[in-house]
């Protein structure tokens, strides 16, 4: 099985090389091939995402992928950034199911914003919609004819585009607690009104699941007052974008949360990455926390290579690791990146 990496800026590289020592020590039979992306890419090619890059991402069974985004390219306009590298490989791939797992890990209570014993109750995945929303509307910026300057990104969603992904958030709830709260802004916006009621439609064929509305506002706060209440989050790629990086400080540390981004409910060509970007304030320094894309390599094994068995020995890897205190800066400790990944892989073996 062929597993492409793309490691990118800032702290992806380290982030990735960890990953990809945890994923050598499963004795697996897997290869890897290396290309660059993001401002890196855009360094030594002149673009972010090159064909060959492109290339083979499009060639593997499953891509790894560490972080985006570089200070030194933030007066490029589009395509060029390193940000559009990623989505358009979400785009390219087809990719438009972002799976979000936010579990607090045994003894990270001390690391939440939240009161330990709210903590504990962190045990959710949000299902983000990945291809569609602001992010890939009609965006211009411009001078208007009475001379003010204007930008606008438009937010849109089509009904094929709302059912697919609803449809995976209700297959994950039917596998989990079968409680499922759809977050949108339908008191305001367009997109959602039309959001709300597809996902209705697509809850008649799961009478099963509990299905929920929420507001992202109040979303937002139920997050930080009563997380417990949430099993399967599904919302948009603007909001799920927000509220997952909130999701992860009730959880420790951003550092903590991996994603797996699908084509579908299966993991063909499945992209999997850690939710942070690329952190250029600590970048090369050693100070990353591993965890996330550690988490994010059992993910791939779990979705796109069909290996449960060695993604549940990874994440008791990282579980046992946290127990016995093995700790980055985030986390309040101070490890290294390669001593925390020393010590996942101190407790694979
Ligand atoms: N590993 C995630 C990453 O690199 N994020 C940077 C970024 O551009 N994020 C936008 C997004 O996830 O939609």
């Amino acid at each position: 099985m062929l597993i492409a990496l793309l490691p990118g800026d800032g702290i992806g590289p380290e982030v990735v090389a960890e990953a990809r020592r945890v994923l050598e020590a499963l004795d697996l039979d897997l290869s890897f091939e290396e290309a660059l992306v993001g401002g890196a890419a855009y360094h030594a090619t002149g673009h972010p995402l090159p064909p060959e890059t492109l290339a083979l991402a499009k060639r593997a069974d499953a891509i790894l992928f560490g972080a985006v985004g570089d200070p030194t390219c933030d007066t490029l306009e589009r395509p060029l950034r390193p940000e559009q590298a990623l989505l358009a490989l979400r785009k390219e791939l087809g990719l438009f199911a972002n799976l979000r797992p936010a579990t607090l890990f045994p003894g990270l209570e001390d690391a939440s914003t939240l009161r330990p014993e709210i903590a504990a109750e962190i045990d959710m995945v949000i299902v983000r919609e990945l291809t569609g929303d602001v992010y890939f509307g009609e965006k211009a910026r411009h001078i208007t004819s009475d001379g003010r300057r204007e930008g606008y990104d438009r937010m849109s969603y089509a009904e094929d585009e709302v059912r697919r992904i609803a449809i995976v958030a209700f297959e994950m709830a039917k596998r989990r607690e079968r409680i499922l709260c759809s977050v949108d802004k339908a008191n305001v916006l367009e997109t959602s009104q039309l959001w709300r009621d597809v996902v209705n439609e697509v809850a008649a064929d799961y009478p099963e699941v509990t299905l929920t509305h929420m507001y992202v506002d109040n979303a937002a706060m139920q997050l930080v007052r009563n997380p417990g209440q949430f099993d399967v989050i599904l919302t948009g790629n603007l909001f799920g974008d927000i509220l997952s990086d909130q999701a992860s400080m009730c959880a420790g540390s951003i550092g903590m949360l991996p994603s797996a981004s699908l084509r579908a409910w299966s993991g063909e060509n499945g992209m999997y990455e850690p939710i942070h970007g690329s952190a250029p304030d600590i970048a090369g320094q050693g100070k990353a926390n591993p965890c996330a894309t550690i988490l994010s390599a059992a993910m791939l094994l779990r979705h796109s290579l069909d290996q449960e068995a060695a993604a549940q020995r990874i994440e008791a890897a990282v579980s046992a690791a946290l127990v016995a205190g093995a700790r980055t800066l985030d986390l309040g400790g101070t490890l290294s990146t390669r001593a925390m990944g020393d010590a996942v892989l101190a407790a694979l073996n």
